[in-house]
């Protein structure tokens, strides 16, 4: 373990590999630029479905999304977002993601690694947006590092679960309640450092954080959530924040990233286009954080 500075080093740096012949240590030597560097991409891959599941399965413990609306028909592994009907079929779900979030930290264990594999890339609006919470949280002024020192947040889904074709003519109440027994809001430090590199991460979404606590449960206002994402770029319309970093792709990459450091919200595109994106999420080697699940 290293303690490197991290501030100077750019995210979205592309690898050449041969991701099912590398050697394990390769697969470690991966791992590691995506803890120094939050993202790798994976240039020109060509992988079948499987044989994307199977290189997931090479990094770590592959989680299955909870909602089977999501996934491929072959490989559950893979959550499909896609746009395009095939031979009349939905495919995977369209839109995901258009919202800051961390993947799955409305779930009691998050995954460290995120794999995304675009499969139809938009012409014009391509790319994700990305915020390292690594480097906002050091750039917090003082005050509000101070303010949040020693506290935790809530995290659930239910703003941003998506209706099923299936919920048609239910009543919200009952989808409501389904939510919350199948996903009841769960509890994370604020800030945790990253158990690779030790850097402190801020660990809060726009979209599925909806309290801070202090350590023995007592609400922080309101307002203290909002200023935070506002300082740290999530409350940004315009997508022009400093903090903010649009990553970019082609056909052919596969992007790996820090679930940990980065928050992500998928590009609103003004006139739709077809888009077609395969995921697949790893539990790498270490807890999520330290002490997870011992409350
Ligand atoms: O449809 C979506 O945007 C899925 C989202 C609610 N969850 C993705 C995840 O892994 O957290
Ligand atoms: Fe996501």
């Amino acid at each position: 373990m290293t303690t490197a500075p991290h501030t100077d080093a750019a995210m979205g740096v592309p690898l050449e590999l041969d991701v099912l012949n590398a050697p394990d240590e390769d697969l470690l030597a991966l791992k590691e630029k995506v803890y120094r560097h939050k993202i790798v991409v994976l240039k020109e891959q060509n992988l079948s479905p499987a044989e994307f599941v199977t290189f997931g399965r090479r990094l770590g413990e592959v989680e299955t999304y909870y909602q089977p609306m999501y996934h491929h028909p072959e490989h559950k592994e893979i959550f499909v977002s896609s746009n395009v009907r095939e031979s009349g079929q939905q495919i995977g779900v369209p839109q995901t993601g258009k919202f800051w979030h961390h993947d799955y930290s409305f779930m009691a264990r998050p995954f460290g690694l995120t794999l995304i594999y675009p499969q139809v890339v938009p012409r014009e609006n391509r790319g994700t947006y990305f915020i390292d919470m690594g480097k906002a949280y050091q750039k917090l002024p003082r005050e509000m590092k101070n303010a949040i020192a020693g506290t935790r947040s809530r995290n659930s889904v239910r703003r941003y679960f998506k209706i099923r074709p299936d919920d048609v003519y239910r009543p919200i109440t009952e989808v409501l309640a389904e939510i919350e027994e199948q996903t009841p809001a769960v509890t994370h430090p604020t800030v945790f450092p990253h158990p690779v590199t030790g850097e402190p991460l801020l660990y809060i979404s726009e979209a599925f954080t909806y309290e801070l606590q202090q350590a023995d449960g007592t609400p922080l206002p309101d307002g203290l959530l909002r200023e935070l994402l506002a300082a740290v770029g999530q409350s940004d319309p315009t997508f022009q924040h400093e903090n903010i970093h649009l990553q970019t792709f082609d056909k052919g990459d596969l992007l790996v990233w820090d679930n940990r450091s980065l928050v992500h919200c998928a590009r609103h595109t003004v006139k739709p286009e077809p888009t077609v994106s395969h995921r697949v999420t790893v539990h790498d080697a270490y807890e999520f954080y330290a002490g997870i699940g011992a409350q």
